[in-house]
Parts: C-alpha cells; sequence; structure tokens
C-alpha cells in the first residue's frame, strides 16, 4: 500500500501523524479545542449537552484514527473478512462504550470534572442510537463488540434509518407512539458522500447477445442512490476499531432530476426525491411479525444491494479469481431479512460478471450462512411473487431458477415424492403464490443455524424438517447466543465489576469470561457476600429514584424487585405476569393485618413496547396501568405490593434496570422463545430467574445448576396435543385463574370491557399459549421465589454461584463459534503500539 506513494511525501505524512491523548490534560486540551472551534461555544456557554458533544468528537477522533488504521491494515493482509448483514442494529448510547473500551474513563472523568462536569450527567445527554426492535438488533450489536474486541476482519451493514423504534409515551394507561428524530447531533457517524452505490428497482429484462451468448439485461426502472454512513466500532482492551456502515437512501442526482428540472417539472423532481428518501426513512417497528409491505421488500434490496456492491468492488482490489471468492468473504444473513443478498449475488456474478450458472451458484452457497431467529409462523417472511415481479423483475427469474435446480436435485435424491417437491419448494403454490425466503436462505447457504439448543432442535424437527432429509443434519447447526460483558456487565453495573475483578485478579474476565469460576470459591466470604448485597441495593435505590422520577410512585428499594422487561407479545406473556399479579392482589385483601405483616413486600416491574399494530398486546399494556393505578394507591397494601410499568423501554434503561433486579421474568410459553437474551443480561447482574423450559433459560440452568433458577410450566413436548385439547376437548379454565378474571369483569380495574378479549382468549378461544395451563405452577413457583428470598444470605450465595458460572452467556463464545463452524475466518495479530 505505502509503496505508491514517493518517499518525501510518505515522510511529511509520518512526521505530521496524529497522536491521540492518552492523559487528562491531553483530554480536556481535546475538549476545550471542539468546545470553541467545533461547537463555536466557550466556557461562558458551554452546557452538559455542549460538554457531551465536545467529548464524544474527542473521543470520535481518537477511535477514527484507530479505524483507519484498523481498516488499513485488514486492507494489507488482505484475509478473510465476515460481513454481517442486518436490517436492526440496537446500539444504544456510544460515549460511556467507547470511554470503557479504550479505557480513557476515568481520564474523561477527571478532565470533566475540572472543567464542572459531572461524567453521569454528560453521558445522559446522549440520544440512544435505537435501530433495532429487540433481541434480534441488540444481538448484533453485541456481536459488533465482539468481533472487535476478537480483532476479527468484520463489517456491519445496516440502513441509516431516519427515525428508530418509536418513542413509548403511557398517557392515560395506553401506550402513544411518537417518532424517534434520533440524528440531531450524532457524533458517531462519517458521512461519506464519495461512497455511494446506484440502485435500481422496477424496469423489465431484456434477452441480448453479446459475444455470441445470451445475456438477460436488466433495463429501465428507476434508480435511488445508496449513501454510505460509517460508524467506528471500537473493540474492548485492543486498537481494533472495526466498521459498521450504514445506508442512507437519496434521489440519484444528475440527469433524471436535471430533465425534469428543465423542462419546469420542479414539484415532481421535489416528489422523486421525498420518495426515494422514504426508503430508509423508518425502521419497521414489529417484533417477531412481517406485515409484507413493499417498502419493506424496497428497503431490504436497497440494504442488500449496496452492501453487495460494496463488498465485491472491495473483493475485485486485490484481483483474485472469482472461485477464491468464498475464501476472501463470508456473509452472515441475520434472519431472513437480507435473503435477496443471495439472488444478488448469482445475478452480479452471471448477468455482469459472465459467470457459468453453476460455477457461480457454487461461489454464492459457499459465501452466505444463514442465522433463523424464530419458529413462530406469523414471522417467517414470504413475499407476493407479484410483488416481486414487479418491483425485481430479473430477481424474480433468478429465484425460479433456483428452485428448478433444487427441486430437480431433491427429485434426484428423493425420487416419486411429489408432496415433497410441494412442501420444500421455494414458490409457495397459494393465491396468490408466494416465494418463501427462509426456504431461498437455506438452499442459498452452507449453514443455517438456530440461536439455543432447544431452537436449532426445533427447527430441524418442525419448520425445516424436511431439508434435513434432503441435506443431511450437518447443514444444519446451533450457536447459542450471547451477550457482550463489557456492556452488560463493566458498564452498566460498574461496582460489581469492581467487586469481581477483586476477586477474579483483574479485569480479565471482561475478555474471558469464564474466569469467572473463580468467583465461586469466595461464596462463603461473608465480607464479600456484603458488599454484593450492598452493591445490589444501590443499584436498587438507582431504579427506585428512576421509578419516582419518571412514575412519581414510590417503592420501598427493600423489597423484592421482580422484573418483566421486553417487547410485549402474547408468546412472552405479560398476561400471565399481570394475572399472577392481581392474583397476589387478591391474596393480599384477603388477609387480616396481622397475616399481611408476614408478608414478603414485591414491587412487579414491567417495560416493553408493542408494535404499533398489535391490540392484544396495546390491551396488556392498559391492564398491567389499571392494576397498578389501583393497588398503588391501596392503603391496605402500601408497601407489601406496587406495579410499575416503566415507559419507553430501550438499551439505556436497560442498563439501570438490569443491575437491579432480584428476579426477573422469562415465561415465554415453551417453545416460542428462540433464545432470549435478557435472561443472560440479569443473571451477570446478580439476580434469579423465573422461567419456562424455553430457548436458552434451558442452557442457563444447566450451566449455573436446577437449584439456582425457579423453573415452572409446561414442557414444549407437550405444548402441542394441550392445545389440540383446548380445541377438541373439553377446557376448564384453572380456579385461581377464574377468580382472577371474575375480579377484572367486576370492574375492579377498570371498565372490564377493556380486558374482556384478553380474557376471552383464554376462555373461549382456545388458550393458545397456554396460560391457564401454567398458572397454577406458576403462582406455586412465585411462592417459592418469597421463600427463598426470606433467606438472604442463601440467596445471595445462589445470585454468586449463578454468576461465576455464566463464563458460557458471553458473545465472544459466540462469535469464536461463528467463526470456527461457519465462516472459517481468523483474527488478524494487532501491534498495539
Ligand atoms: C428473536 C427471538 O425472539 C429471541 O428469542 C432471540 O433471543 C433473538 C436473537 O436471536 O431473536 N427472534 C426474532 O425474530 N426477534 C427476536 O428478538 C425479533
Amino acid at each position: 500500500v505505502e509503496a505508491s506513494i514517493p518517499e518525501p511525501q510518505r515522510e511529511a505524512w509520518k512526521r505530521n501523524q496524529i497522536t491521540s491523548f492518552t492523559d487528562k490534560d491531553g483530554f480536556e486540551k481535546e475538549v476545550v479545542r471542539h468546545v470553541e472551534t467545533t461547537l463555536a461555544r466557550s466556557m461562558f456557554n458551554c452546557d452538559e449537552i455542549a460538554a457531551y458533544s465536545a467529548t464524544s468528537l474527542a473521543f470520535r477522533d481518537r477511535l477514527i484514527t484507530h479505524w483507519n488504521r484498523t481498516q488499513q491494515r485488514q486492507t494489507y493482509r488482505d484475509t478473510k473478512r465476515v460481513y454481517y448483514l442486518s436490517l436492526e442494529f440496537l446500539m444504544g448510547r456510544a460515549l460511556d462504550n467507547a470511554m470503557l473500551n479504550v479505557g480513557l474513563k476515568n481520564v474523561a472523568q477527571d478532565g470533566l470534572a475540572e472543567l464542572g462536569f459531572r461524567i453521569e450527567d454528560v453521558v445522559k445527554q446522549e440520544h440512544d442510537a435505537a435501530l433495532g426492535n429487540g433481541g434480534l438488533g441488540r444481538l448484533a450489536a453485541c456481536f459488533l463488540d465482539s468481533l472487535a474486541t476478537l480483532n476479527f476482519p468484520a463489517w456491519g451493514y445496516g440502513l441509516r434509518y431516519r427515525y428508530g423504534i418509536f418513542k413509548q409515551e403511557i398517557i392515560d394507561g395506553y401506550q402513544v407512539e411518537v417518532p424517534d428524530y434520533w440524528l440531531d447531533f450524532n457524533p458517531w457517524e462519517f458521512p461519506r458522500h464519495d461512497v455511494t452505490v446506484d440502485i435500481q428497482f422496477f424496469g423489465q429484462v431484456n434477452k441480448k447477445t453479446v459475444d455470441g451468448k445470451t445475456v438477460s439485461v436488466w433495463e429501465a426502472g428507476e434508480i435511488v442512490q445508496a449513501v454510505a454512513y460509517d460508524v467506528p466500532i471500537p473493540g474492548y482492551d485492543t486498537p481494533t476499531t472495526n466498521n459498521l456502515r450504514l445506508w442512507s437512501s437519496k434521489a440519484s442526482g444528475g440527469e433524471f432530476d436535471f430533465q425534469k428540472f428543465n423542462s419546469g417539472d420542479y414539484e415532481s423532481s421535489v416528489a422523486d426525491q421525498q420518495r426515494a428518501e422514504t426508503i430508509s426513512a423508518v425502521l419497521y417497528p414489529n417484533d417477531n411479525l412481517e406485515r409484507g409491505k413493499e417498502l419493506r421488500l424496497k428497503q431490504q434490496y436497497f440494504w442488500v444491494a449496496a452492501s453487495l456492491y460494496d463488498i465485491v468492488r472491495r473483493f475485485k482490489k486485490s484481483r483474485r479469481s472469482w472461485n477464491e471468492f468464498p475464501d476472501q468473504v463470508a456473509i452472515q444473513l441475520n434472519d431472513t431479512h437480507p435473503t435477496l443478498a443471495i439472488v444478488e449475488l448469482q445475478r452480479i456474478l452471471v448477468d455482469i460478471e459472465g459467470l457459468e450458472w453453476d460455477n457461480a451458484w457454487e461461489i454464492v452457497t459457499s459465501t452466505f450462512g444463514y442465522t433463523n431467529h424464530t419458529v413462530l409462523p406469523e414471522a417467517l417472511e414470504k413475499w407476493p411473487v407479484g410483488l416481486v415481479q414487479h418491483l425485481l423483475p430479473r430477481h424474480l427469474q433468478i429465484i425460479y431458477d433456483i428452485n428448478l435446480f433444487f427441486l430437480q436435485s431433491v427429485e434426484k435424491a428423493i425420487p416419486d415424492d411429489r408432496d415433497m417437491l410441494r412442501r420444500v419448494s421455494i414458490i409457495e403454490e397459494s393465491q396468490p403464490k408466494m416465494v418463501r425466503m427462509a426456504f431461498l436462505a437455506i438452499v442459498g447457504s452452507h449453514k443455517v443455524n438456530g440461536v439455543a439448543e432447544l431452537h436449532s432442535d426445533l427447527i430441524k424437527t418442525t419448520i425445516f424438517k424436511d431439508f434435513v432429509e434432503i441435506y443431511g443434519p450437518d447443514k444444519f447447526t446451533n450457536v447459542t447466543n450471547g451477550i457482550t460483558p463489557r456492556r452488560w456487565l463493566h458498564q452498566a453495573n460498574p461496582r460489581l465489576s469492581e467487586l469481581i475483578a477483586s476477586k477474579c485478579g483483574g479485569n480479565d474476565f471482561l475478555k474471558d469470561l469464564t474466569l469467572l469460576n473463580q468467583l465461586e470459591k469466595h461464596v462463603q466470604d461473608k465480607q464479600f457476600r456484603k458488599e454484593w448485597a450492598e452493591i445490589k441495593y444501590a443499584n436498587k435505590v438507582r431504579l427506585a429514584k428512576h421509578i419516582k422520577d419518571t412514575t412519581g410512585v414510590v417503592v420501598n428499594p427493600a423489597s423484592l424487585f421482580d422484573v418483566q422487561v421486553k417487547r410485549i407479545h402474547e408468546y412472552k406473556r405479560q398476561q400471565l405476569n399481570i394475572f399472577g399479579v392481581i392474583h397476589r392482589y387478591l391474596s393480599l385483601k384477603a388477609m387480616t393485618p396481622d397475616q399481611r405483616k408476614k408478608q414478603l413486600p414485591r414491587v412487579s416491574i414491567f417495560g416493553g413496547k408493542a408494535a404499533p399494530g398489535y391490540w392484544m398486546a396495546k390491551q396488556i399494556i392498559h391492564l398491567i396501568n389499571s392494576v397498578g393505578a389501583v393497588v398503588n394507591k391501596d392503603e391496605d397494601i402500601g408497601d407489601l405490593l406496587k406495579v410499575i410499568f416503566l415507559e419507553d423501554y430501550n438499551v439505556s434503561k436497560a442498563e439501570i434496570i438490569c443491575p437491579a433486579s432480584d428476579i426477573s421474568e422469562h415465561i415465554s410459553t415453551a417453545g416460542t422463545e428462540a433464545s432470549g437474551t435478557s435472561n443472560m443480561k440479569f443473571v451477570l447482574n446478580g439476580g434469579l430467574i423465573i422461567g419456562t423450559c424455553d430457548g436458552a433459560n434451558i442452557e442457563i440452568t444447566r450451566e449455573i445448576g436446577e437449584s439456582n433458577i425457579f423453573l415452572f410450566g409446561n414442557l414444549s413436548e407437550d405444548v402441542e396435543d394441550l392445545r389440540h385439547a383446548h380445541t377438541y376437548g373439553s377446557h376448564t379454565i384453572d380456579s385461581d385463574l377464574d377468580k382472577v378474571f371474575n375480579e377484572i369483569e367486576k370492574g375492579t380495574f377498570g371498565t372490564p370491557h377493556d380486558f374482556s378479549a384478553m380474557i376471552a382468549a383464554v376462555r373461549q378461544h382456545g388458550d393458545y399459549y397456554l396460560v391457564s395451563d401454567d398458572f397454577h405452577s406458576y403462582i406455586e413457583t412465585h411462592q417459592l421465589v418469597d421463600e427463598a428470598y426470606r433467606n438472604q444470605d442463601e440467596w445471595i450465595a445462589k445470585c454468586i454461584t449463578s454468576v461465576s458460572r455464566m463464563g458460557f452467556f458471553t458473545s465472544d463464545r459466540c462469535i469464536n463459534e461463528y467463526a470456527e463452524e461457519i465462516w472459517n475466518v481468523e483474527p488478524l495479530a494487532v501491534d498495539r503500539h
């Protein structure tokens, strides 16, 4: 790389190389410089926002220097790279994470203090980057942190939504959605106006003869421009700084607009501009649900085509032969959202680069891996053939060809099974015909993985069963999800992190989480337990303050904090939780004052967003708030029970909530939650969990031991029979649950009619989520929780033991598994100086 630059020039550049600050004085200089020159302010009008901005700019300068060196190193070494394609990256705030990852938070803290600011207040000024819905998007963010920390040459590719997930307000007990315009001031992105790609839509396909060969040419239609925005991703305790490239849509300038403008059609050229910009305007706010909207398909192709163009452009610089493509490039599909990338790469190789179909297809399938994140039928993507034909005519032809060759191979391997062909066809012969994206993703990838053991088993025995028969079991694998301990322990719970470090030989556990096992020998240490308990209490005080500030309700931090925060969904069963809370309330009301005195005080804390169009989920939010309104002001009850709904749950709120929980709820109907990742965050922060045998709960139990978790409810293998029995047998409702329903119907929690559909779902409509079947076991298990919590000494011992055994759930372990089993890539050694 360097050789192309003449010696004297090279010297001049090297002489003037930027040196990043390393101490307080250097940091302060940078902050003052940014306040005065970049922000055009001074010490007389530097408020907390300006202090945040200048601090971020100081760290950004640092990151981008490392970013440049990392990219140069990766280009120079030219080893295989990983590309993680995800429509969602739920990043949260960047500043605190950047300071900790580069190891200069103390420097910044001291520097800011000298300049008159408290670092906690400065950090809070940042708006969350909320480009995701829930677990799937946060997983992508944890993966980026691990990829950088482990020094993998890896890029994320996503969309730069102008509006992230909406902000949730609770008004009169109902969810109201407010747009999240987060880009006002975002120091963490670098616009690359020179990195643009023209993306084509619509038009038609014509056959032409070029050099005696017939080729398909995709012509006419409309062009939208993709502009790159780069976000630096710093690894922890390493100079590696990777890249997250987000695409923004823009009308392609030039002739098209110009012509319209000249012909006096100014308004229509403005309309074109706006139409183009809507592609990356907004994140679809659905979690585990696909609504099949045309604009969503446009987003998918826009992002996938821009990313592939970029990847191919980078590959071509090395002038290798196409057959080496899979040795240089691994692309991971985060769910089926980027599946069109398979078709697009085949199109590039065959139509543009002139490769033979079979050769191209071999390259394509060796390049891609596909991660499935759900078995819920309503979340499996299907697109009407007509829509694909209209928007992407050439891609539909290629999909048909892929399907033809695939079905021929199935016919050959498993002859005379017409029904098999119908079942596995990428094209569903329905009215209208549909493209089954998951099947296309399987056929176009060399590995398919689920996200926890149970889930990976379920996909092999249910939705993808036929494909296991066709390809054999080796194509399917499991990579159990993980979380980054940097954000979810070190950043969110600094005191606990420090206490752990004092027992685990320093901060190395943050890079090798299995070192947590050293805690176990200290479980009996009284002083250690005491400090542990004090930290938990302080974290609860912090959350109690947040509750007071945001809801006005005063909660006692000595109560048991029982938390369920996640997207609101019937399968996650917040309704089971709130019915259980009502049951507790009724039991307390039925007691004498003397009996009440013996009860353990509890705070039931809920949080989470409902998709704007998910009516039932919104009713659940309303019921939680209505119960809170009654219970929280009931003087018979006082501190014994409080019910809190925290508005606008997001990453930065999770960082306050996770460290403050005593018990958290992961209570999905068995077989529905693919993994869950907040279960891992809560345990890692010294909380216990109540949960069903679902997703990663099962593996958490295996690691930490059955005596350290409160499991309840039916097993996934029994769900089908139970559902069948509800529909075709007689369905009797649990008697305690019936009492809860009767109380709601009496109007105790407001207009009964508001909640009639929730009750009917259980009583009359087959109780698909098994709320009644699991209710008794749920209530009993909560009693066990109460009893266990009374023995604080043992409780703390359980918490410490659990944390010590959580090493498996770091996203570093996940990334190493992906690297080894799916991507076949290795980290790049770095020079620390
Ligand atoms: C999800 C699963 O529901 C969740 O259990 C899992 O932890 C997460 C990451 O693998 O993926 N699947 C899905 O479609 N969404 C999820 O959060 C939206």
